[in-house]
């Protein structure tokens, strides 16, 4: 067995039972892709995800990309490249994408549903295979011209990067330094050093085109004078794809990192080595980062979901390792030093470590895929009668919790309570969790650090966007909370829902207070930029807890109806989770309400010697 335990069971619920995607296959415009098929699909990745994804996983690790100064080059380990060739040759890159790129037109919760296990079983897999989907973004903004470019792109397989940050524009995008030159022909001269670039060089594909932020000779300042290139590691015949000479792009530096080290993390220099790097402007408009948020915000999904794979396959490994592990006697029988051993699952704080993992691995999965049920206005519809208009808001509103709480829920389970599961063995490289921390770590980090998701979720998808997306969502829970959901057997814990949404408009409502204030007295501010990230992790909570019950409602429904063997374990296990969340998590917002009502600067008014 690999280290990848996929969690099929639950994704199928979430799709089929939860979130409808049955009738949304019926409904939207997705050919003659039915349930049957999407299943079909599901179970192939999986058995994929099982097999030669996961197999080069820790080989990769241990034996990480090999860059060369010399020739600017980076070579993949062979282990992985295997792995990285079947994903490909099966053509799984292509899923969700535009049929003109030789997609297969797919509902974005089955796209996420299938990413899942791939970033679950190799997670710099996906990121090295996001050739074809950057091209299809690419094609969405591209001129006819262009878009030409983007089939090339995808039919060739060839790879792609992301290019923002430098060594002072990190979460600041706007400090960016590298600069474009508009040349007689029309391309763009690029020169600037890049850091960080995930992907930026490898030996799997023939070409690597590089969607590149740069400002243009007299552009203003900030974000706004930023513009998008399109920037290939080897020039080709545009009408054949036919490779021609090396452009000026070069990765010139390989980062020694704590964890995905698979993924060759590059700094890439434009420019400097005697060749220009030649760049074409995308679409032919100077909107660059409106246009490189179109790749971002797949980003921001795609890293959330990451994060939530790892803690749910850490989560199954821990639960496997305890049923098997004996160590101690029953509690209740600790005085009787002859009691017979137990397994560890028999113990309360075992138990409730299990739980706490089960909680967020299976209401974030939830919560991912609610958000992308948002992402297809046919699905929308139907999951929560959401327009176009107000499902992508819905999404842009989602997008912060699925990465911020998404990676900072999973990073803090997997660290606290998966390893611990195993005792001091869960210190060694003999089972996968220290990996799997070391590899989730970057989640809270990169694609804006959780401090910009909160200060993206409270000012942009909340305030800007002047609280319709959030009152839709808040709509739904009240929907709920209205119910006899469960046959009067979530009594209790609807309650416990309750408390949570009115601890939670609670905070809405000192925020904004405390924003409104701002306008006389600006180091309101602060107190904004103190409270908001523990107010991103309460929103995050309350949507756990919301899910993880509407699934217990489903779930008492099959029980009610008499399901029987494995169904009836997963739908027990379904209200007992639900419940669990309910009793030991979201009675805590009413504490970080507190906090954050009773939010000062003293703080911010410390002399910085102080600290
Ligand atoms: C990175 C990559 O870290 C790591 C992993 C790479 C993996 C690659 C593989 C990925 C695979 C993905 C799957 C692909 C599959 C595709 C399938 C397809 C079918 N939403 O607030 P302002 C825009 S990369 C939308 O004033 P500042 C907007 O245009 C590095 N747009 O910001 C706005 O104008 P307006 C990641 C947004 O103060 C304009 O920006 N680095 C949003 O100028 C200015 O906004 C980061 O993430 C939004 N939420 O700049 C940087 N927000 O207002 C983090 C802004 O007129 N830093 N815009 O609409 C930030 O995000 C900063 O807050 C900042 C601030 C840069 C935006
Ligand atoms: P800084 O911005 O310096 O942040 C340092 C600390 O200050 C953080 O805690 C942050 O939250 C906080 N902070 C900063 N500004 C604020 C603020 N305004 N308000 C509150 N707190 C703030 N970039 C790419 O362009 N393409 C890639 O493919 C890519 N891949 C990456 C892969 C890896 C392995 C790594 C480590 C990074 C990658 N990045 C990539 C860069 C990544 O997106 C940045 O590291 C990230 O955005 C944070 O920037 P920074 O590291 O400069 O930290």
């Amino acid at each position: 067995m690999g280290h990848y335990k996929s969690n099929l069971r639950d994704l199928q619920f979430n799709l089929f039972e939860l979130l409808n995607l049955e009738q949304v296959l019926e409904d939207g415009d997705f050919g003659d892709l039915d349930k049957e098929t999407a299943i079909d699909m599901l179970r192939e990745v999986k058995s994929l995800s099982e097999g030669v994804i996961a197999d080069s996983f820790a080989d990769a690790d241990r034996n990480p990309p090999v860059f060369d100064p010399e020739t600017h080059s980076v070579t993949i380990p062979e282990s992985f490249k295997k792995s990285y060739n079947a994903y490909i040759e099966a053509g799984w890159d292509k899923v969700g994408l535009h049929e003109e790129l030789g997609g297969l037109p797919a509902p974005r919760s089955l796209y996420w549903a299938l990413a899942e296990m791939v970033l679950g079983a190799n997670p710099p897999l996906f990121m090295y295979s996001a050739g074809s989907g950057f091209a299809d973004i690419f094609y969405n903004q591209a001129t006819d011209e262009q878009k030409k470019w983007a089939i090339i792109c995808s039919e060739r397989g060839w790879g792609s990067t992301m290019v923002l940050t430098e060594p002072d524009a990190g979460s600041d995008v706007g400090a960016g330094r590298t600069k474009a030159v508009e040349q007689e022909d029309g391309t763009w001269h690029i020169d600037g050093v890049k850091r960080f670039i995930t992907s930026a060089d490898q030996d799997m594909t023939e070409n690597i085109f590089h969607l590149v932020l740069a400002r243009p000779e007299g552009a203003g300042p900030g974000t706004k004078g930023l513009s998008l290139f399109f920037v290939p590691k080897f020039h080709f015949d545009h009408e054949t794809g036919e490779l021609g000479e090396r452009n000026g792009v070069f990765v010139t530096n390989v980062e020694h990192k704590m964890g995905i080290k698979a993924s060759a993390t590059c700094e890439v220099t434009f420019g400097q080595h005697g060749i220009p790097a030649k760049g074409w402007l995308v679409g032919e408009v100077h909107k660059g980062i409106a246009q490189m948020f179109q790749v971002i915000e797949h980003a921001r999904m795609m890293v959330g979901t990451k994060a939530i794979s790892t803690l749910s396959t850490g989560y199954l490994n821990a639960l496997d390792y305890a049923k098997e592990r004996v160590q101690g006697a029953d509690l209740t029988q600790m005085t009787d030093k002859a009691a017979p051993r137990v397994t560890i699952t028999h113990h309360p704080d075992v138990r409730r470590s299990l739980m706490t993992q089960k909680a967020y691995a299976e209401g974030l999965r939830a919560v991912y895929l609610y958000t992308a049920s948002h992402q297809d206005a046919a699905a929308a519809k139907i999951v929560s009668g959401a327009d176009a208009d107000l499902a992508h808001r819905v999404n842009d509103l989602l997008l912060p919790i699925v990465k911020g709480v998404g990676s900072e829920r999973a990073y803090a389970a997997l660290s606290h309570e998966s390893l611990q599961t195993f005792g001091g063995s869960g210190f060694l490289q003999d089972y996968p969790i220290e990996q799997y921390i070391r590899d989730a770590k970057i989640d809270s980090l990169y694609e804006g650090t959780t401090a910009i998701q909160a200060q993206d979720f409270f000012f942009r998808k909340i305030v800007r966007d002047r609280g319709q997306a959030f009152a839709h969502v808040a709509g739904q829970i009240q929907q709920f909370l209205d119910t006899e959901a469960g046959n009067g057997r979530l009594k209790a814990e609807r309650a416990l829902l309750k408390t949570a949404v009115e601890d939670v408009q609670a905070m809405t409502g000192s925020l904004t207070a405390t924003l409104m204030s701002a306008q006389e007295d600006p180091k309101q501010l602060y107190k904004v930029g103190l409270g908001s990230v523990r107010y991103l992790m309460a929103v995050g909570d309350m949507l756990i807890g919301w899910l993880l019950l509407r699934q217990a409602e489903i779930a008492i429904a099959k029980l009610d109806e008499g399901a029987t063997g494995e169904d009836k374990s997963f739908y027990e296990g379904k209200v007992a989770v639900a419940s669990f969340f309910a009793k030991n998590m979201l009675p805590l917002l009413t504490s970080v309400r507190v906090t954050v009502e009773n939010v000062d600067n003293d703080i911010m008014e410390l002399d910085e010697a102080a600290f």
